[in-house]
């Protein structure tokens, strides 16, 4: 390998090595079954809005969702979790038991 090839060979390592860091994007489905009305989702999207890390807000009141986009280096699951039920709407992961 010449030296220009090794000095493309290193960068494409940090490339790969570092690529979990900055691509740390998740997005989780929340199951909220305490909306009521049309209302309750302004609510409880502006509480998941508050907490840090979060980038994108959907939430449902016909299906009883929220779909949040964060960063998982920043915040998690349960902060959002936490989010929600402090707004007086608790909430859990889609599909998990109560
Ligand atoms: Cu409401």
């Amino acid at each position: 390998m010449n030296k220009i090839s090794k000095v493309f060979a290193s960068l494409a390592l940090i490339a790969v090595l570092s690529a979990p860091v900055w691509a740390a994007t998740q997005t989780v489905t929340l199951d909220v079954p305490g909306m009521t009305c049309p209302t309750c989702p302004i609510t409880i999207k502006k509480a998941l809005n508050k907490v840090q890390g979060v980038s994108k807000v959907d939430v449902s009141y016909e299906k009883k969702q929220a779909v949040v986009t964060f960063d998982d280096t920043k915040t998690d699951t349960k902060a959002l979790v936490k989010a929600t039920t402090n707004a007086g709407y608790p909430s859990q992961p889609e599909g998990e038991k109560k």
